[in-house]
């Protein structure tokens, strides 16, 4: 791969609460405050966003917006699909976390016969679905979708043929059928789910890192566990929720959570992971400047940010010297 390339997706259609999609931009101006060239360093393209529609009233109760939503992913797949086949490193900023399928769709794309390893950073398993969800916000199914699952034996809601029709969609995004194994999904500081997502994780037996296991092994060893777990994956991608971080550095996100990384673990884990050869695509998501103070969020996640791109730079160059 040549260099990194940065998708902004400026979309808050998935989130429950307004403002995610001005999070690329609270990035840019905590990177302008900290004097980094870092926006300027990086080519960025931006996705078709599609907010206007919140100001319409979403028939789709199960799902909201989910037809513009689907609208919005199929831009976000095609750039990532774009970039890669372009020998480029997609590094997605994203509002809402439901771009996340639309990220993993466009992998798969790119590399139809290899097989995907995800790592999920966040409080949350974004693993509902129209028939489990409680809140009926898109950001919180992403997983569902790549993977291909409706979690049935949990079902609490039926939702109508319309918004089934768009869900089926979402799932069969770029290319028909399931993405994602959950054998090849690893969470990392997930700490506020729901009882039907604790069971299909059950169920599915995916691999669950809770935050305690992190902090007693600490980073570096924790990190050769999650390889080690998706030893068969080709390619990885890593999605970074902003909400993963402990409540007190995260209050500029729609849904914080307490007990939850330090700002320098988030670091660390980060940094670590993207040192992996196999790693094609990171993703930050959630930043929300309208519910924040100062822009301490964006801040936050921007010299996470810096430390994960730093990481990737010394990979390519390193690639660019082996290939020489
Ligand atoms: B995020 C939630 F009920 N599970 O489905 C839901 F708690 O992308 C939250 O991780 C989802 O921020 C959070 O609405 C989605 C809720
Ligand atoms: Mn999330
Ligand atoms: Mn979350
Ligand atoms: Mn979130």
């Amino acid at each position: 791969m040549k260099r990194i390339k940065l998708i902004e997706v400026r979309s808050e259609l998935g989130a429950g609460t307004r403002g995610a999609s001005m999070g690329p931009d609270a990035l840019r101006v905590a990177c302008l405050n900290k004097g980094s060239d870092y926006f300027r360093r990086y080519n960025s393209v931006v996705t078709q966003d599609l907010n206007h529609v919140l100001f319409d009233k979403t028939p789709f109760r199960l799902a909201k917006h989910i037809d513009a939503i689907y609208t919005v992913q199929k831009g976000i797949a095609s750039a990532v699909e774009q970039t890669l086949r372009f020998g480029e490193f997609p590094l997605v900023l994203a509002g809402d976390h439901s771009s996340a399928n639309a990220t993993i769709a466009g992998i798969k794309a790119a590399y139809p016969h290899k097989t995907l390893g995800v790592i999920w950073i966040d409080a949350h398993a974004d693993i509902h679905s129209p028939y489990t969800t409680p809140s009926g916000n898109v950001h919180g199914m992403p997983l569902a979708a790549s993977l291909g699952e409706d979690n049935l034996p949990c079902q609490r809601n039926q939702p109508d043929a319309d918004t089934e029709f768009f869900w089926r969609r979402l799932q069969n995004l770029a290319e028909p059928g399931p993405k994602l194994r959950p054998e090849h999904l690893v969470y990392v500081a997930v700490r506020d789910t729901e009882e039907e997502e604790n069971a299909v994780i059950e169920r599915l037996n995916i691999k669950w890192i809770k935050l305690d296991e992190f902090q007693a092994k600490g980073s570096r060893r924790l990190v050769r566990e999650i390889y080690e777990h998706l030893r068969y994956c080709d390619l990885v991608y890593i999605s970074f929720d902003v909400d993963s971080l402990d409540s007190e550095f995260s209050k500029g996100t729609g849904t914080p959570v307490e007990k939850g990384l330090y700002l320098s673990e988030a670091e660390n884990l980060c940094q670590d992971l993207l040192e992996n050869d196999r790693v094609v695509c990171f993703e930050m998501v959630e930043i929300n400047p309208t519910l924040d103070n100062e822009n301490t969020m964006a801040k936050n996640a921007f010299n996470i940010l810096e430390k994960a791109t730093a990481a990737i730079e010394r990979r390519l160059r390193l690639e660019e010297v082996v290939s020489r």
